[in-house]
């Protein structure tokens, strides 16, 4: 039952994403630079194409520009995960899709916490990529069970973040002054610890199991790897980065440049190496938090992400390219084969739209009632428009290729085929969210909107 007094759940997703981002750029200055770099990018983008200014702001984009961030944490049992959820939820994020990293070498499944519907997607799309550590993957038994031993003895949640969650889901909200306890709480299960909970051997021990290991057993909490802003060319911040002392990954994840984007472009820059202190005060250094840039496109229906992930197997069947402009150029050449313009995007049902009516259409809406006709016919009369739904979710190829850039470039060997989303699912207390539902929600939702204003 939603009580007038609770702070909505949008509003204190925003309080978080906020704290969280204030947070990181004390944490990491680097993040802070970054960010910037991403703003002049931004402004200079929208300074230049003014057509792309008008489309973000009628689609409602603009206002989100800056504010659109993810951010990606690794916890190490199921229980962490649980309460993870339950934490999200009153910050109205919900788990969607499910994406299993052991099929790239990385001893984790996964899954986004994100906002589900228009309205909250519209105020603050703010995810997070939370990642689920597999001690099963850990091959030597002594050290799988002494993994388990060191998490089961920490609680990554404060007294205060469990009391307010109980309150929360008991009375169904949080007022704003408990919303904002609630936020400082939970900050500090993401704040890094320079302190190892564990000596420099044990470290070692699980670091030379798998650096992610290391990373996710020898802290106090699942502290955030990174930060993401949104940039309208991430071409350009890629080339800029290094004029600012950022060095950045070596290539762009995800499809080439494009005249009509589609999912998710990124790029990120490599992690830093950060003084660590273990047990007996031995001093060491740690790598793991770096800084990340997307850009977002169309969202894919199934059919259409079929063909994307066919011609991305396709270009890593050629040999690897280093450099980002062959990588990039290479990949140009074989999506030349993925249709460049929306209205074979939209005719041929390869990514999702919403449907609007034109001037024209409210004209007609409000002279006569009853207009049918196929959205086709009715976009041809001018009567509808169509717009890319923007992809909110993430490409599994993609999230390999940054985990990996920022665990010191070993390529580590996959391991055997290995989702296993029902024991995730298990672990989560619930299951994840299909995201093809929900953008087929989205656009039937338009849809129904544009047949009720005519009348039809
Ligand atoms: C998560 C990497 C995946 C993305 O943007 O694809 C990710 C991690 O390193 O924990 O954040
Ligand atoms: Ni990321």
């Amino acid at each position: 039952m939603a009580h007038d007094s609770f702070l909505p759940a949008d509003d204190i997703r925003t309080l978080f994403s906020e704290s969280m981002s204030r947070m990181y750029q004390q944490e990491v200055p680097q993040y802070g630079t970054l960010m910037q770099l991403v703003a002049e990018v931004n402004d200079q983008v929208l300074a230049a194409e003014p057509a792309l200014q008008q489309q973000l702001q009628e689609t409602g984009e603009l206002s989100r520009l800056s504010l659109e961030r993810h951010g990606a944490i690794r916890v190490g049992t199921a229980a962490e995960l649980n309460m993870l959820r339950r934490v999200f939820a009153i910050m109205g994020m919900h788990p969607v899709s499910y994406y299993d990293l052991s099929e790239a070498g990385v001893p984790v499944h996964s899954t986004a916490f994100r906002p589900i519907d228009e309205a909250s997607l519209r105020r603050n799309p703010f995810r997070i990529f939370t990642s689920l550590l597999r001690l099963e993957l850990i091959e030597d038994n002594a050290l799988r069970a002494q993994a388990a031993e060191i998490l089961a003895r920490r609680d990554i949640f404060t007294a205060k973040a469990r009391v307010l969650v109980a309150q929360a889901e008991a009375r169904g909200g949080l007022t704003e002054e408990q919303a904002r306890h609630f936020v400082a709480e939970v900050l500090e299960t993401f704040r890094w610890h320079q302190h190892a909970t564990v000596s420099k051997a044990s470290y070692q021990a699980l670091q030379d199991a798998h650096r992610l290991i290391a990373d996710v057993v020898c802290f106090r909490g699942p502290h955030i790897n990174h930060l993401t802003p949104r940039t309208l060319d991430i071409d350009r911040v890629q080339q800029q980065m290094p004029n600012l002392g950022i060095n950045p990954k070596a290539v762009i994840e995800g499809p080439p440049r494009r005249r009509c984007p589609i999912l998710l472009r990124q790029t990120s820059f490599t992690a830093l190496e950060e003084p660590v202190r273990f047990a007996g005060e031995q001093a060491g250094t740690h790598t793991a938090r770096f800084g990340e840039i997307e850009q977002r496109g169309m969202a894919l229906t199934p059919k259409g992400r079929a063909l994307y992930d066919e011609l991305l197997n396709r270009s890593r069947q050629a040999p690897a390219q280093a450099e980002n402009e062959a990588h990039q150029r290479q990949l140009s050449e074989v999506f030349t084969d993925f249709p460049d313009d929306e209205d074979s995007l939209r005719t041929q049902q390869l990514g999702y739209f919403r449907y609007c009516l034109t001037d024209a259409g409210r004209q007609q809406a409000a002279h006569e009632q009853g207009t049918t006709g196929d959205l086709e016919t009715l976009i041809k009369a001018g009567l509808v428009k169509a717009s890319p739904i923007i992809y909110e979710d993430f490409l599994p190829v993609s999230a390999a290729g940054i985990f990996q850039s920022n665990l010191g470039g070993k390529q580590h060997q996959a391991y055997a085929q290995n989702a296993n989303q029902a024991a995730f699912e298990q672990a989560l207390g619930c299951p994840v969210n299909d995201e093809f539902g929900l953008y087929a929600g989205l656009q039937d939702d338009s849809i129904r909107q544009v047949r009720q204003a005519l009348g039809a």
